[in-house]
């Protein structure tokens, strides 16, 4: 018997029926949809390894649990009928059957006793952690209290809707994410041309004519901060239609691989070349600002802050010759239409906000910001903060409102550098973080110097993580919370699909219902925010849920400009009943979104999916494979909220930064710097307990160029001694010509060393690694966003 459906609605118990569900996979920004199959197996016990079902009602709504049939995860394969990814899938996604069953995942919530953990219930834990956080919060203040939160946080919508609550809860300024060792230089230079860190433009893949791409490997990362299943369907689709794609990347990665031209550049001086392409349009009056032209502000300060980089000053920089950097500008300018695309390689560098400007002043000036085939926006269906409030109105950005106690770096988005951590954590004084709260992070492994974080986490006097592993930094920790596994959770992209580069609509149920021993995420941070505001450890999460709801029917009802202005907040509340949790949350952002039925106030949305007349969680339900929206339309200029209305193509705090990259000029380059790089078989730090992910060919070794292997006398297969300021490793050499001479690269998020006590990642110890953030340093750093710089870190090369 086959059922297909989305809702994990269960069929009667026969012996060996077999159910299909569909869902987003949650682990990168590709979001593609998978079909799960689900086997009936007989009733043996209520652990999440084998979770009961056959309530028989949807879980969107409020917690789905109960006991009857037991589903067993078969297969899982790309969902055909996805209207987004249409049955692409990597070998990462068919690995959530393994993240389900790997017996190193955290079930239980976990209690140090001396060196130890020991398995605790949830009431156990929390007054614990009552007993322990709040001394620390009354003797010492709301800022002794860190939060890390990491990646998957983002793709999650107990983190995206709730973690917010927790921050407020503890009240801390000291809050650290992964953005500030990824993607912050980007959000601060969309906030200030745009007006808020969200409205990032993307790449129009599926319609461009050119597609120049600078430091993203799509090809194994599946693309970020551009929202898109199969990358590489989407560009064979365009050389297929005669598109361009031209890579700019130290390495010829898989991605330059499929290029029509790789452009090898010295690492971290993209913004060099960026610079000497946008004087090379403006010497040569080949710039034209086409559709957005009258809202653009700030264009006659552009030439004057750039009149330094000419194309023979970035040649010497950027090891890329004059004319191609000025032939690359002209065919970019030619192109009917063409999208610059930037990403970690130069997100995560000493200028990463100029590189980020600058590619989309690169947009902007060649006539592509905003039109079809060039740089666009997305129009979320949830809505988000270019959506809502009056067009064309923004208080905007503010940069240095707040710095760092110890090394006074500006905080941006409310949040400190994150290579800051361990210095905040270490030096004593009044604000000294004494307590840390992780939430899906692995900082030990993903920011500079692990080495000094690894003995700062050491130092804590308490320490809590919401985590589903023992792993490098989750040891430290002194109670640990588990998240159910992805298949008890329902997912919905919520900050994903606002980069997404075609609109589309997908929800998720959760398809195996949480044991009753079990609590959702968003159910733990509540918790957490309950016990942090002093309503104790057994305070019911639902006043969380109610008071985030009640918050966002607030705001939306002051909304002049929107679809729910002036109405009752109590009819609202009512209109959204029976749910619950983030699914009433997502349902009430849909249905006062820009697709939605407005709860009532509107009937017909722009919606195309199949059946859709206005958006909301039920049409979701009824649509397995998603919704489809359509290719992305113009934004501008109703989407901006600068404080002046205008795109400004020349921010102040950038153009004030510029005097940094001008004295790096004169720098004496090193001879040898590091990068990173990606491979497809793995996810930052936490997939290498997969076995079939990690098996087979070591991934972790030393990428070198054979003449440079051959001056250090290092060999391939041999190992290799890597120094930098901070610190050292010896790791395996593969030689290879495909990466730039004075270049060599190292993956990150490697390094489980299976000795460390308390760690339990038994696959990943074996295929340990080693740490490349042992080596990145944490005084380099973006200035002006307090971006850690992970490539082109100075280093010496050494046979081991
Ligand atoms: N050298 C170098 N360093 C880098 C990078 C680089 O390119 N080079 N890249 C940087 C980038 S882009 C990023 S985003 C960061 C990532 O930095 P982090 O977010 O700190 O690290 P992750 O490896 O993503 O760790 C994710 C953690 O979440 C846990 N987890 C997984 N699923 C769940 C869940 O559902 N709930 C909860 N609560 N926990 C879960 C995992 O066990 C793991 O502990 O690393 C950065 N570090
Ligand atoms: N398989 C897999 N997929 C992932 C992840 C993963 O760990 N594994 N992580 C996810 C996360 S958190 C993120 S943020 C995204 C990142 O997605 P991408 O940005 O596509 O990341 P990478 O694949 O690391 O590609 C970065 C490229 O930049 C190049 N590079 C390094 N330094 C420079 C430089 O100075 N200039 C230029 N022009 N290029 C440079 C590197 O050689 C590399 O090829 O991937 C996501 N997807
Ligand atoms: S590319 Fe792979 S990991 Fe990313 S969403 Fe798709 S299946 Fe999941
Ligand atoms: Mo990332």
């Amino acid at each position: 018997m086959t059922l297909v459906e989305k809702e994990p609605t269960v069929a009667a118990a026969t012996p060996s029926s077999t159910r299909t569900a569909f869902r987003t996979c949650p682990l990168c920004e590709a979001g593609c949809g998978l079909e799960i199959t689900l086997n009936e197996e007989p009733h043996t016990d209520a652990s999440d390894r084998s979770a009961s079902g056959g309530s028989g009602r949807s879980c969107a709504g409020s917690k789905w649990r109960g006991r009857g049939a037991q589903w067993k995860v078969g297969r899982i394969r790309g969902d055909r009928d996805d209207v987004f990814s249409h049955g692409f899938i990597c070998p990462k996604g068919s690995t959530l059957k393994q993240l389900h069953d790997d017996p190193d995942r955290v079930r239980t919530p976990l209690i140090k006793r001396g060196s130890e953990f020991h398995e605790a219930t949830w009431p156990e834990a929390f007054a614990e952690i009552e007993r322990r956080l709040l001394p620390i919060l009354e003797s010492h203040g709301r800022n002794s209290v860190g939060v890390y939160a990491g990646n998957p946080s983002a793709h999650s919508i107990s983190g995206l809707l709730y973690l917010r609550s927790l921050i407020k809860a503890i009240g801390t300024h000291n809050m650290f994410s992964a953005s500030t060792v990824d993607q912050r230089p980007k959000e601060l230079a969309s906030a200030l041309m745009f007006g808020n860190p969200i409205t990032i433009a993307v790449p129009d893949v599926d319609r461009t004519d050119f597609l120049f791409m600078l430091g993203a490997n799509p090809y194994a990362s599946n693309g970020s901060l551009a929202t898109a299943p199969d990358w590489p369907g989407r560009i064979e689709a365009m050389r297929a239609r005669g598109g361009r794609l031209v890579v700019v990347d130290p390495r010829r990665s898989r991605t330059a691989e499929e290029a029509d031209e790789w452009i090898a550049i010295r690492p971290g001086t993209d913004p060099f070349l960026l610079a000497a392409m946008v004087r090379t349009l403006i010497d040569e009056r080949l710039v034209d600002l086409g559709a957005v032209a009258p809202f653009v502000s700030g264009f006659d300060r552009l030439a004057p802050a750039l009149v330094r980089y000419d194309a023979d000053t970035a040649a010497g920089i950027t090891g890329i010759d004059a004319e191609t950097i000025r032939r690359l500008a002209r065919e970019l300018a030619a192109s009917p239409t063409a999208a610059v695309y930037g990403r970690i390689g130069t997100t995560t560098a000493e200028f990463g906000t100029i590189a980020s400007w600058l590619v989309d002043v690169l947009n902007i000036v060649t006539g592509n910001l905003d039109r079809p085939g060039g740089a666009m926006f997305a129009t979320p269906a949830t809505g988000g903060s270019n959506t809502r409030g009056a067009p064309r109105v923004g208080r905007g950005v503010k940069v240095g409102q707040r710095h760092s106690r110890i090394r006074g770096l500006a905080a941006t988005f409310g949040e400190f550098p994150a290579l800051c951590l361990a210095e905040e954590i270490e030096a004593p004084g009044a604000e000294q973080i004494r307590a840390l709260v992780t939430v899906a992070g692995n900082p030990v492994l993903s920011v500079p110097n692990g080495t000094r974080l690894d003995a700062a986490l050491h130092q804590l006097d308490f320490m809590v993580s919401v985590d589903i592993y023992i792993n490098e930094t989750t040891r430290h920790a002194d109670v640990i919370l588990p998240a159910p596994s992805v298949l008890q959770k329902a997912h919905y992209d919520l900050a994903l699909l606002q980069l997404a580069i075609r609109n589309v609509a997908n929800w998720s149920d959760a398809i195996l219902p949480l044991a009753d021993s079990q609590l959702d995420e968003w159910e733990v941070l509540a918790r957490l925010a309950l016990i942090a505001r002093g309503f104790g450890a057994a305070a019911d999460p639902a006043m969380v849920d109610d008071l985030t709801i009640r918050s966002l029917i607030d705001a939306a009802i002051a909304d002049e400009h929107g679809v729910l202005f002036g109405r009752d907040a109590d009819e609202l509340l009512e209109a959204l009943a029976p749910r619950t949790g983030p699914a009433r949350i997502v349902d009430f952002m849909l249905r006062s979104g820009p697709y939605g039925d407005g709860l009532g106030a509107r009937l017909a949305g722009r919606g195309t999916g199949p059946g859709v007349s206005g958006l909301s969680l039920d049409a979701l339900l009824a649509a397995p494979h998603g919704v489809d929206l359509g290719p992305l339309e113009p934004r501008m200029p109703d989407g901006l909220r600068t404080p002046s209305g205008m795109i400004e193509i020349a921010p102040e705090p950038i153009l004030a930064d510029l005097p940094r990259m001008h004295a790096a000029m004169s720098r004496e380059p090193s001879p040898y710097v590091l990068i990173g790089r990606r491979d497809l078989r793995s996810n930052n730090s936490w997939m290498h307990n997969i076995e079939v992910l990690v098996k087979g060919r070591r991934r972790c070794v030393l990428h070198i160029h054979p003449k440079d292997a051959a001056d250090l006398g290092v060999s391939d297969g041999g190992d290799a001694r890597v120094t930098s300021r901070v610190g050292s490793l010896t790791i395996p050499v593969e030689v290879t010509e495909w990466i730039t001479r004075g270049v060599v690269s190292i993956p990150h998020g490697w390094g489980h060393d299976a000795e460390l006590p308390g760690v339990q990642l038994g696959v990943a110890g074996r295929h340990a690694g080693v740490n490349s953030n042992l080596l990145a340093d944490e005084l380099l750093v973006d200035k002006l966003s307090g971006n850690a710089v992970l490539n082109g870190i100075p280093v010496t090369v050494a046979p081991a």
